[in-house]
């Protein structure tokens, strides 16, 4: 057993488990509507965990390469209401996907249990509103800014890079009161790299894990998945599974991912095979 608390649950993290993805952003409903949209993501969530996932991340800025920033009232008013709608009706972990230390505190004071930032907490604010939460975090490297990011991303060495700034952000939480066994880790696939980074990094999960943290991936239907494998957005289901088994076999214990049923059986066979004696 390693149960690392998630606010008023925790997981066992020497199991693997699913994090289920919720965008929030408007771009991600059919049609407009704040009742269909409520209702549209409480369905998705109710879906999600039918289907296994452990966690259910919540997520109203859209950080794609080259969108659009948004403001903290409009990242309010996409995700208070959802996180308060699945905390009152589903008894599940709810993740923020956020850098704005209000809506942190906002999401806390709901109920949330996990915050999970992309920028690892470098808004001015962040680390002291996380801290001042109490919540365990999850703290993502990116190069550069999601408008820029993809363009021609370059390392010397882009897994000493990532470990070298994941390891200041740790000393940046401590600085601020946030226990060390409170962070789970994420190299950031996508995030200001190319296929080749992606896989090195991947190929090199292990590394975090060996720092002592627990570590996160997400890279559920992107880019790189259909540069590896040279195919359309709407199939990158089987190569996203791939991916994600090597990230397990390498340490990783939480998956973010839009397919949750397909992850959760393939890593219950994965973790059954590892477990059996
Ligand atoms: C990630 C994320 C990721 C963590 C997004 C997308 C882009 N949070 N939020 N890790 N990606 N922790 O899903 O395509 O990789 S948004």
């Amino acid at each position: 057993m390693s149960l690392m608390p998630f606010g008023d649950k925790s997981l066992d993290l020497s199991l693997p488990h699913v994090m289920g993805i919720l965008n929030v952003t408007p771009d991600s409903f059919s049609d407009g509507g704040a009742f269909d949209s409520l209702d549209t993501a409480l369905r998705q969530a109710e879906k999600m965990i039918c289907e296994g996932a452990s966690i259910i991340d919540v997520g109203g800025e859209s950080t794609r390469p080259g969108a659009a920033p948004v403001t903290v009232q409009q990242e309010l008013d996409r995700v208070m209401p959802v996180i308060e709608a699945i905390k009152q009706r589903i008894d599940v972990i709810v993740s923020v996907d956020t850098s704005t230390p209000d809506v942190m505190v906002g999401a806390a004071s709901l109920g949330a249990g996990l915050i999970n930032d992309v920028r690892a907490l470098e808004r001015d604010g962040a680390l002291v509103a996380a801290a001042n939460t109490g919540l365990p975090v999850c703290l993502m490297h990116m190069k550069g800014s999601p408008q820029t990011m993809q363009n021609q991303p370059d390392y010397v060495s882009v897994v000493d890079e990532v470990v070298d700034y994941l390891i200041g952000r740790v000393a940046a939480c401590r600085n601020v009161g946030i226990d060390q066994s409170r962070i789970i880790l994420d190299p950031g696939i996508g995030f200001g790299k190319t296929l080749s980074h992606n896989l090195l990094l991947l190929q090199n999960t292990h590394v975090l894990k060996q720092l002592g943290f627990e570590v996160l991936i997400g890279l559920s239907r992107k880019t790189m998945i259909a540069e590896a494998l040279n195919l359309p957005v709407e199939e990158r289901l089987f190569g996203s599974m791939g991916a994600n088994a090597s990230a397990f076999s390498k340490g990783a214990r939480i998956f973010r991912v839009h397919d949750v049923r397909p992850h959760v059986e393939m890593l219950a066979l994965m973790s059954r095979i590892e477990r059996e004696s």
